[in-house]
């Protein structure tokens, strides 16, 4: 479905052997080199989910080649798969009938993601309504979610507040912002523990992975 120009949800797009080969590799990123933790914001909150950042490391508000929040260390590279499962995401998302694309930055071809964010939500974890302004790309943003269901909160661009849509993202959902979403505010006011299938290989939690062209280099 289509709940705004650009944003295209697509319900349990990946198979569950494919979720368990994320799932194992992401408990290798959450060990290092950079381990996962929660980032701290500008303001002194720690964030209630716990991030891992593969190719650029992300702090509120910015990205960095080094993580010096934790001694210098430099985050793992994206793996050609995750680049390519991004490609994938766009053709499924955004190809028309016709084989075209509604945007040059909508083709496959022209989608290089050079840094996935890996957030792990444990139970009562959270994310506010905000944009991902950090990028200097209005490419699109992939995003995957594996293991427990979530809220996930789609607003406008304007205002952190209403008009939003509350929907549900389930193990194995695709969703693609681009275009004139890509800018929109969004959040997960909440997930839904226990709900996450088994055959994810994810036991409890959730994962959200977003493939993102920084637009840095
Ligand atoms: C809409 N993550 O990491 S993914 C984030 O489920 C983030 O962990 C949420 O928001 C999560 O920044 C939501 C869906 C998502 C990601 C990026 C977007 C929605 C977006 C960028 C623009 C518009
Ligand atoms: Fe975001």
């Amino acid at each position: 479905s289509e709940p705004a120009v650009g944003a295209v949800h697509v319900p349990g797009w990946l198979p569950a052997e494919k979720q368990q080969r994320i799932v194992q590799a992401c408990r290798q990123w959450a060990i290092g080199p950079v381990p996962m933790r929660a980032a701290v914001l500008p303001g002194g909150h720690t964030m209630s989910v716990q991030t891992v950042c593969l190719g650029w490391h992300w702090q509120p508000y910015k990205y960095t080649r080094t993580a010096d929040d934790v001694g210098g260390g430099r985050v793992a590279e994206l793996p050609d798969w995750l680049i390519e499962l991004g490609r994938d995401a766009l053709r499924e998302a955004y190809r028309q009938p016709d084989g075209s694309y509604a945007r040059e930055d909508f083709r496959p071809e022209n989608y290089t993601p050079d840094t996935a964010l890996i957030n792990y939500y444990a139970e009562g974890a959270h994310m506010g309504m905000h944009q991902d302004k950090d990028e200097k790309s209005s490419a699109p943003v992939v995003s995957i979610s594996i293991g427990d269901t979530c809220v996930f909160r789609f607003g406008n661009t304007e205002t952190r507040t209403r008009p939003y849509t509350d929907l549900e993202l389930e193990s194995g959902d695709l969703f693609v912002f681009g275009g004139p979403s890509r800018f929109a505010y969004h959040g997960v006011p909440r997930t839904l523990a226990g709900t996450a299938d088994p055959a994810s290989g994810l036991a409890s939690g959730r994962i959200n992975i977003t493939l993102r062209m920084t637009g840095l280099s």
